[in-house]
Parts: structure tokens; sequence; C-alpha cells
């Protein structure tokens, strides 16, 4: 796939980057999905059963399987912070994740808190409003989020640097430094919209600008397409606290 950028794992920063050696190209179809940019831990993640066959072969059978039937048991619980410019599409992938299909939106006052069971995790995400004067409020929820998904709308190309001047700053945000990032580049769905590998570049989600385990989901919350594979990622990504 043209903009999948899928090299070695490395070293701490632990980012795998995309190099920008090939010209960017338009997304090939009107939903372009599969274009997405792994940095990082993907290496730890990915499909499950090449994580469990992973697992077992590094730290024996017994032990893995009993964490393997306790994971299928015990529901584990991810809370996600769910942010982006207003208009980028939050509520729309929150509803769709949720009713499954897509649900007309009015701006959020506020925020939305909906909780999803998904790979025997429950998401318990957080759709803060967007708009300016709302966004003051955001640090008050950073404290308890594990995971920060960023929307952004891909076809709105002008708002682009003002998405990543937004993104930039949370992630300086001391709350968030231990946090996932999953930047849903979302309405993939119309014709001028970026692919996964304009957003990295033109929102320069690359080092140094960022350093933290990241990982850009191209999407279309009207049909759904893209958002699991995001929620994939995280939940394979999730920290254990057992590892701790
Ligand atoms: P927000 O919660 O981030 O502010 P919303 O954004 O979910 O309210 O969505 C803003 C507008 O974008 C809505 O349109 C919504 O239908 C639209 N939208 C969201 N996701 C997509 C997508 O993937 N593709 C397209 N084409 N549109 C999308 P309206 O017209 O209701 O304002
Ligand atoms: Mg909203």
């Amino acid at each position: 796939m043209h903009a999948s950028a899928h090299h070695g794992a490395v070293s701490p920063p632990l980012l795998r980057l995309f190099t920008g050696d090939a010209p960017i190209q338009k997304p090939s179809g009107p939903v372009n999905t599969d274009a997405k940019m792994v940095f990082a831990n993907e290496s730890e993640g990915g499909d499950f059963e090449g994580k469990l066959k992973f697992t077992l072969e590094q730290k024996g059978l017994v032990s893995q399987f009993s964490r393997w039937l306790v994971d299928r048991l015990v529901k584990r619980e991810m809370r996600i912070l769910m942010l982006g410019l207003d208009n980028s599409g939050k509520t729309s992938i929150l509803y769709r994740l949720k009713l499954g299909q897509p649900k007309r939106t009015v701006p959020t006052i506020g925020f939305n808190v909906e909780t999803l069971e998904y790979k025997n995790i429950a998401f318990t995400v957080w759709d803060v409003g967007g708009q300016e004067k709302l966004r003051a409020l955001w640090h008050h929820y950073f404290a308890s989020a594990q995971a920060l998904i960023f929307v952004v709308d891909s076809s709105d190309r002008a708002r682009l640097t003002e998405a990543a001047s937004e993104l930039h700053r949370l992630i300086k945000e001391e709350e968030l430094h231990n946090s996932l990032l999953l930047v849903l580049a979302n309405k993939q769905d119309l014709p001028n919209a970026c692919n996964a590998a304009e957003i990295s570049q033109l929102m320069k989600l690359y080092p140094p600008h960022i350093s933290r385990s990241c990982y850009i989901q191209s999407c279309c919350a009207t049909s759904g397409d893209g958002l699991h594979e995001g929620l994939d990622w995280l939940s394979s990504n999730m920290p254990d606290d057992r590892d701790k």
C-alpha cells in the first residue's frame, strides 16, 4: 500500500519514520482506510494470534496460557480521551462505534461520554467539544486518560495547521506523557481528503516533533471504515498493569 510505512523495530524513541522519499500520492480510491502509518510498538501488538504465539515462545506456555485465559474472562478497562477540532467528526465516530450506524450530530456542548466494549476491553471515550471556547477545559480530562484519540478532518486542508498545533500542544501536557496516541484521519470518503502520509507530513507527526508511540489510521465515520482498526491498535498496545 502506497501510504504504509512498516519498517523494522527501532530502539527508543521507537518511532517508525515516514521518510518522505516517495512523492506524496493522492488517495487511490474514495476511501483509503488501508492507508496507515505505524510508529513504534507494532512489533509488540499487531494481530492477537501473532502476539500470543510470540509471548508463548518467549515466556513459556503455562503462564501465558493462563494469562490468555484471564484476558478472556476478565474485562479490562481503558480510558480514552477523544479530542480534535470542531467538525472533525468526533461525535460521529463515537456514535458510529456505539450504534454501528451513522447518526446526525449537533455541535457538542460540553462532552459526551460513552462506554464501548471491544475485544474484552471497556473503552470509556470522552468526546470533549472541540470548539475554541471549550478547549481550555480539555486539561480537566487529561489526568485519567490512558490514550488520546485525536480526530482530524482530512478534507479540511485549511485547518490542518490549526489541528497540528492543538495536537502538539496536547502531547506536551504532563498528564498525557504516557498515553497512547491514535490519530484518526477522518472523512476519507471526501475526494480531497489527505491520506495518512500527507497527514503525517503536514502535521509533523514524526521525530523530532513527536517522540512517542503513535498510530495514524485513516477512517470514515459515516461508513465506519477504519474505526475498528484504530481500536485494535489501542487494545493491542494498551499498557498492562500486570506488567508493572
Ligand atoms: P465533531 O463532533 O468533531 O464536532 P461531528 O464533528 O461528528 O459533529 O461531525 C461534523 C460534520 O462532519 C457532520 O456533518 C458529520 O456528519 C460530518 N462527518 C463526520 N464524519 C464524516 C465522514 O467520515 N465523512 C463525511 N463525509 N462527513 C463526516 P453535518 O453536515 O451534520 O454538520
Ligand atoms: Mg461533537
